[in-house]
């Protein structure tokens, strides 16, 4: 196989340059990596199911009309997405007290918010990604306001539709992270469209039933059987055939077998709504 000009090597993807101008490639690795580094393990199956995870949620959710990177899966490990400007910040939904803002603020692990609430972390790894408010994001620069309220409806609407899918085979979404891109346009037209992955790397996902930790937490917490916990949630989703992949059927071969069918679906004329960048106040001609 001809070399690939890598373009960055995150935690749990490497990206590398795609076939066409304007498309990138995100690999799915095995690394689970936290503490900003401090553990490391090699998971062998993750990113595999997190690829496959990934590519159906993003394929509902372009369906439901939030636009995103994604473009189709090339293979086990790998997808095609749109190349777009990050824009620096790690966008959290909570549902659910856990993680950082039960340790933060002394909530109890598990007490259902009075309503979902939005953080914003500044994506640098060096400073742990700190919280910012949104004065920061706008003095600073990272996002305007209109960009800003962009991504804020656009993740309401994905708290909604997720909520929803995982309710429907079981699982409590407590809370998740987003991250967003600019694309550019034919004509200088702005994009916010969802980029990175959606994943349990990044969604805590309970059972209803048990409260049994579904995500990435298992690594976290040192509680053992990230790759079951995730194999549960993708063959809870249909995604992978019952009785699971990683018990001696062929891995490969069974996860082939579903990916047609979600190129078909992307396959679907696909609508991008631009940001109108009317200065707010100011007349606009008819
Ligand atoms: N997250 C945040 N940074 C990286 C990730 N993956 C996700 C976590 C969790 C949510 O954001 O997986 O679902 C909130 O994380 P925390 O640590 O702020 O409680
Ligand atoms: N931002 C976190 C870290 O590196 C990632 C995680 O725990 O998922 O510590």
């Amino acid at each position: 196989m001809a070399r690939r000009k890598m373009l960055h090597d995150g935690k749990a993807k490497t990206i590398f340059e795609g076939p066409e101008p304007g498309t990138v490639i995100q690999y799915f690795k095995d690394d689970a990596i936290t503490g900003n580094g401090k553990k490391h393990d090699i998971l062998p199956g993750k990113g595999v199911l997190n690829n496959r995870i990934s590519s159906y949620i993003m394929t509902r959710l372009e369906a439901m009309g939030i636009p995103t990177h994604f473009l189709k899966s090339i293979n086990m490990r790998e997808q095609l997405v749109r190349e777009v400007e990050i824009i620096p910040l790690e966008v959290v939904v909570r549902n659910i007290a856990a993680g950082s803002l039960s340790n933060r603020l002394h909530i109890k692990e598990g007490t259902v918010l009075p309503r979902p609430i939005i953080e914003f972390n500044i994506k640098n790894g060096e400073l742990g990604n700190p919280m910012v408010s949104e004065d920061h994001i706008f003095a600073f620069g990272w996002a305007d306001p209109m960009e800003l309220e962009e991504i804020m409806a656009m993740s309401w609407r994905i708290n909604d539709f997720l909520s929803g899918l995982f309710a429907g085979i079981g699982l409590k979404l407590v809370d998740f992270k987003l991250e967003f891109g600019r694309l550019y346009g034919e004509y200088g037209e702005l994009y916010i469209i969802l980029a990175d992955e959606i994943s349990p790397d990044n969604c805590r996902l309970w059972d209803i039933k048990t409260n049994e930790k579904m995500d990435k937490d298992r690594f976290r917490e040192d509680l053992g059987g990230l790759v079951e916990a995730y194999e549960q949630v993708a063959e809870r989703l249909g995604l992978v055939p019952k009785g699971g992949i990683l018990k001696g059927g062929n891995i490969n071969e069974q996860l082939a077998a579903g990916l047609e069918e979600i190129e078909n679906e992307l396959a679907r004329q696909r609508k991008l709504k631009g940001i109108n960048r009317n200065p707010p106040g100011k007349p606009r001609k008819i």
